[in-house]
């Protein structure tokens, strides 16, 4: 049986990486194999086109390169690991997706929903995600999270505040627009709380685990 994929989103900080790895204890000890995986990145090719988008000058690509680049890194990314994990039924956990294209790019960059949307289809089509969970938080919390990790933050990071409050609405939208697919989660809740939450949405919308 094909394994089920599940992305988390949210805007800096919101605390995306640190709740992919508890979900994915929590279904490993549901007794399922599980994939934790992340974008950029997540497959050889794709990590080396990562290294171009995370590092350098703030404004070293335009929108449309930028999504260019990201869906290129996706599209290796399914290829080389998420599609043959489902294939060979693991549940596949990933930090970002393709709607972290829409809310930077898109809502961020101001690049056009349409031009997204074609990437989307010819680059994804309906390999999308059955769950996706959006952690929000208010931008200045995240920012100060993010920046409690040190080294001064990567080129994302390194965008102003209003860039930031338009993810964060961005988001939102998302969530709102697609209510079968998404649901959002309080990110300012304690961590064990926030884990709870994940944990609950999972299993109301993709059923018992484990069985
Ligand atoms: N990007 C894009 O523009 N377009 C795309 O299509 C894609 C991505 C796919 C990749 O960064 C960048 O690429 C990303 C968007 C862009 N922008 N940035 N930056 P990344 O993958 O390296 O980093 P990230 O995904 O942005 O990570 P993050 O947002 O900075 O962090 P996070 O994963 O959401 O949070 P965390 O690392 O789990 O937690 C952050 C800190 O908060 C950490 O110290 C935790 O212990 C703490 N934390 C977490 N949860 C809590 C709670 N509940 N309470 C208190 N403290 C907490």
């Amino acid at each position: 049986m094909r394994g089920r994929f599940i992305t988390l989103e949210g805007g800096e900080g919101a605390g995306k990486s640190t709740q992919a790895a508890l979900l994915a204890d929590d279904l490993r000890g549901t007794g399922l194999d599980v994939v934790v995986t992340r974008e950029p990145g997540g497959a050889p090719g794709a990590e080396d086109i990562r290294a171009l988008l995370v590092n350098g000058e703030v404004g070293r690509w335009r929108p449309l390169t930028e999504a260019l680049l990201h869906y290129a890194a996706r599209r290796e990314h399914l290829d080389a690991t998420i599609l043959p994990a489902l294939a060979a039924g693991r549940w596949v956990v990933c930090d970002r997706f393709a709607d972290s294209t829409l809310a930077y790019q898109g809502y961020g960059h101001g690049l056009d929903r349409e031009t997204v949307a074609r990437l989307h289809r010819l680059v994804v089509g309906d390999l999308g995600p059955d769950l996706t969970i959006i952690l929000d938080l208010p931008v200045d919390e995240g920012l100060a999270r993010a920046a409690g990790r040190g080294a001064g933050g990567d080129r994302y990071e390194r965008m102003d505040r209003q860039f930031h409050e338009r993810l964060r609405q961005g988001f939102l939208d998302i969530a709102r627009r697609n209510l079968d697919r998404c649901a959002v989660v309080d990110a300012t809740a304690p961590l064990d709380q926030v884990q709870h939450e994940i944990r609950r949405i999972v299993q109301a919308r993709l059923g018992p685990v484990g069985s």
